[in-house]
């Protein structure tokens, strides 16, 4: 039986991943009507893998005989000025998400809860991975700066990285 500490704790990350899926699509939605293709069709990925994530921490605690309960969320954010300003928002949300799973980390092992350590290894990981991927996406940005063309070639990168995740996605099934 997982400790009830863990298990609020958990519930709390599934809040997070929920609330991740929620932006993700809003501003999936925001680049869509704005006219860059390419990063919406990244930020619908991006919801899907999030929702991924939050459906991963369910069944995990059901699995644990705890209960995944869901808690409210807030309204993401809408309004963007600028392609970049939605990436830098992204960039600010997955430290943001980092942050939140070492502290659930912290709370399995001051519980002495080892399994869900380990089993947040695999988050851990993502996390790194994101955060890389984010970095990377920014600094062609601030290189392209606001000009169309570069925007476009950014917008053109996206849509690339959109198709590969969607091929990952297939071959890890
Ligand atoms: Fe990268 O956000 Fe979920 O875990």
């Amino acid at each position: 039986m997982i400790k009830e500490a863990v298990e609020k704790a958990i519930i709390n990350q599934i809040k997070n991943e929920e609330h991740s899926s929620r932006l993700y699509l809003s501003m999936a939605s925001w680049c869509q009507v704005k006219g860059y293709p390419g990063a919406a069709a990244f930020l619908f990925k991006q919801t899907d893998e999030e929702r991924m994530h939050q459906l991963k921490f369910v069944h995990y605690l059901n699995d644990r005989d705890g209960y995944s309960q869901l808690l409210a969320l807030d309204n993401p954010t809408a309004e963007y000025s600028s392609l970049l300003d939605v990436f830098e928002k992204v960039m600010i949300h997955e430290e943001f998400i980092t942050a939140s799973i070492n502290d659930l980390y912290e709370v399995a092992l001051n519980n002495k809860d080892y399994t869900t350590g380990n089993f947040l290894q695999w988050y851990i990981n993502e996390q790194i991975e994101e955060e890389r991927t984010m970095h990377g996406i920014l600094d062609k940005m601030k290189l392209a700066g606001n000009e169309a063309g570069g925007l476009f070639h950014i917008d053109k990168e996206l849509s690339a990285l959109a198709a590969a995740k969607v091929v990952a996605t297939l071959v890890t099934e």
